[in-house]
């Protein structure tokens, strides 16, 4: 997929450069993505690209709520789908979350081809289903083709996953009482603040974490796993990830 030696210091940056312009270029990707990837590598490179303790704790905290939720969403845009996309189905398919395509810069050409990429990574074969098309509820208070949501997927969802996401939607889906889950590296984001669950990592790192710490946790009754989701603090998690960024302590 990519000419680069695994040995290279920088080869999952590059390897992630990579996929998002191959999705500019398949249709997927908006250009805003382009300097969305920009923007996360760099809180990625103050972090030491690694998982951080307390990302790990919140990576745990976001699958015991996806294991309680009742009608749990990952929502998906063109950053995820580009770098991520046989990841999120595993992750839907390990917790039983149905995935929802819903972008900030919609139009129906990027629904289609996202759509269509996460079928090719097996969403079909794994039981996963792919939302987003009917587009027949609104979330209040967002501009018309941002605020545009499946009335049975994010409409009537009680956990929904936003990785990657704009302040202003985190903010209105909070206030329609969502609990949400937010991967977003940069831990001062309104995102990452909005989110009953921030985990500051790369989505690389992160939807897979999720879904190892979801199938550690399957046998966990009702009373464990609603005990993980109490014992975890956000601002906690998000004051350890910017202390982590201030330190400089690159590893
Ligand atoms: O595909 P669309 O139309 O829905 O548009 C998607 C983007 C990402 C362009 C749109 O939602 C947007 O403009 O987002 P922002 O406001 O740039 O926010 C993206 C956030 O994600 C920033 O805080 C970045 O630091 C963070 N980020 C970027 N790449 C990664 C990341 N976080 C985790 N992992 C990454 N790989």
């Amino acid at each position: 997929e990519i000419d680069v030696p695994e040995s290279h210091p920088r080869y999952q940056s590059l390897l992630t450069r990579h996929r998002i312009e191959a999705g500019v270029e398949k249709g997927i990707t908006s250009k805003q993505g382009l300097i969305a990837e920009g923007r996360g590598e760099a809180f990625d490179y103050l972090l030491g690209e690694r998982t951080i303790e307390s990302a790990d704790e919140a990576a745990r905290a976001a699958a015991a709520l996806l294991l309680l939720a009742d009608r749990p969403v990952l929502s998906v845009n063109g950053n995820v789908a580009a770098l991520v996309p046989g990841e999120t189905v595993e992750l839907a398919a390990a917790v039983d979350a149905d995935v929802e395509v819903n972008l900030f810069n919609r139009t129906d050409e990027r629904m289609t081809a996202i759509v269509g990429h996460l079928r090719e990574h097996g969403a079909e074969e794994a039981g996963v289903e792919i939302k987003g098309l009917t587009a027949d509820a609104r979330i209040p208070g967002l501009e018309h083709e941002r605020s545009k949501v499946d009335a049975d997927g994010i409409g009537a969802a009680d956990v929904v996953l936003v990785p990657l996401e704009d302040g202003d939607r985190a903010e209105a889906l909070a206030e329609m009482g969502k609990s949400e889950i937010v991967i977003d590296l940069n831990p001062l984001s309104r995102s990452a603040r909005a989110a009953a669950v921030p985990i500051v990592d790369n989505i690389l790192r992160a939807v897979p974490n999720i879904t190892q710490h979801a199938e550690a946790l399957r046998g966990a009754s009702r009373e464990e796993l609603e005990a993980i989701v109490a014992d975890f603090d956000p601002e906690a998690a998000l004051s350890a990830a910017e202390d982590a960024i201030r330190s400089g302590d690159l590893e």
